[in-house]
């Protein structure tokens, strides 16, 4: 095996991904020059959207700036939360006189009807004279239609600014979109030698504090969590969002084909923070509908279905554009061997388990520094190693 085979994974997933061709929307300039203010103003429209992290599902987070054609800053916004205005309308709406400026938007402005009304027939008639977008809406009803419609009336469109940070941004977004089922995030406990707990069915708590404490901090903007029957049965977790602000309900979801999970655990308890969605096998639901109704006067919602990939999807129909995978190992390997994991995070403890251990990934097609894009974080006394398996941009 070669060094670039050893360090691109050995299963040929991540070398596919990297080497695919550069994205035909890859840096288009419309009649004018990008000049260095361009990004500077991009950036800001950047920022902005970022405070819309978390509360924009099923949308996408988006920011707008609107310059004067004297280099003034007259307007700015960001989408607050689906079914409000979006960015670019909130924008234009703090610049009253906005003839001959430009606007920056961190996604194409959109050309059609859906909760709100098109921001392209808003930005011709603040007579915008051009507009800068990250990246194009990759929603079939926009998909260049709103650059297209904008040219039409003669705008000068440039198109590529700062997109891989905007397609980044938004990475739950444009996987939804694109495939009709959540981003996935595989999340692990490890230990140094590769070991997720001392042996089946045996609580382990490898992580630290900083560990726990950043963990949260991803369920506070992630759609749902899913864990698998085992997980339920051995942790009997609450997989609530803790010590941090969220505004949303947060999907609770087991992967449950023999239906194990007891009425009884302590999900039940906190329904009040979002639906619990149970999949089992249609077999199981058929073989045992007291069970089903006894999980159902718990608040549950039990829902027969024939694999994940169709789970999934199912996901993607409630809206839920990313999920959290906490575990267990089989619901782990169930998720990477139907190649549905997009990205990976895993918190490595400096401990050591041992062979007796349940191991991350038997089948060791994943290397963790083989991630594109990866990262390493420090979390007290562990480090998080993180990555795309399925790059966004
Ligand atoms: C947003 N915020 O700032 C922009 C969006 O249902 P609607 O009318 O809000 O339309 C949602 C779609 O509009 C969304 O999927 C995306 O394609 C486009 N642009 N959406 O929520 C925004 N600019
Ligand atoms: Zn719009």
């Amino acid at each position: 095996m070669s060094a670039h085979d050893r360090w691109a994974g050995t299963d040929g997933r991540l070398r596919r991904q990297l080497r695919q061709p550069a994205h035909p929307w890859a840096f288009a300039p419309g009649q004018g020059m990008i000049q260095p203010h361009d990004h500077v103003h991009m950036d800001r429209a950047l920022m902005l959207a970022e405070r819309g992290r978390g509360q924009t599902s099923p949308n996408p987070m988006v920011g707008a700036v609107v310059v004067s054609a004297d280099g003034r800053l007259i307007g700015s916004g960001y989408h607050e939360h689906a079914g409000g205005p979006h960015a670019e309308i909130h924008a234009l709406r703090m610049a009253p006189d906005a003839r001959g400026a430009t606007l920056y938007c961190t996604l194409e402005p959109c050309c059609h009807t859906g909760r709100t009304g098109p921001c392209v027939d808003r930005i011709e008639a603040a007579g915008i004279a051009r507009v800068v977008a990250a990246v194009e809406d990759p929603n079939p009803l926009v998909a260049g239609a709103g650059f297209t419609h904008l040219r039409a009336h003669g705008i000068e469109v440039d198109v590529g600014l700062r997109r891989k940070v905007a397609m980044v941004q938004n990475r739950a977004f444009f996987t939804f979109v694109r495939t009709s089922r959540p981003f996935v995030i595989l999340k692990a406990a490890m230990s140094s030698d590769g070991y997720i707990a001392q042996g089946p069915g045996v609580r382990t708590a490898l992580s630290s504090a900083a560990s726990l404490r950043h963990a949260q901090g991803v369920r506070a903007e992630i759609d749902a969590i899913g864990v698998g029957s085992g997980t339920v049965l051995v942790d009997d977790p609450l997989l609530t969002a803790r010590e941090v602000y969220r505004h949303r309900p947060l999907a609770r979801v087991v992967f449950d084909r023999r239906l194990r999970t007891p009425a009884t655990a302590r999900l039940f308890s906190t329904i009040a923070h979002g639906p619990v969605i149970i999949f089992t096998a249609r077999e199981t639901a058929d073989a045992c509908p007291g069970r089903v109704a006894a999980l159902e006067s718990v608040g549950a919602s039990v829902e027969p279905c024939e694999d994940l990939p169709s789970a999934f999807r199912r996901l993607g129909e409630r809206g839920i554009t990313s999920l959290l995978l906490e575990g267990g190992a089989a619901l782990h390997q169930a998720a990477w061997d139907a190649d549905l994991v997009d990205y990976v995070q895993v918190y490595v403890a400096p401990r050591v388990i041992g062979q007796s251990g349940v191991p991350f990934l038997p089948d060791r097609s994943l290397s963790l520094v083989a991630l594109a894009d990866g990262r390493t974080t420090v979390c007290g006394a562990d480090v998080l190693m993180e990555g795309y398996v399925h790059r966004v941009d």
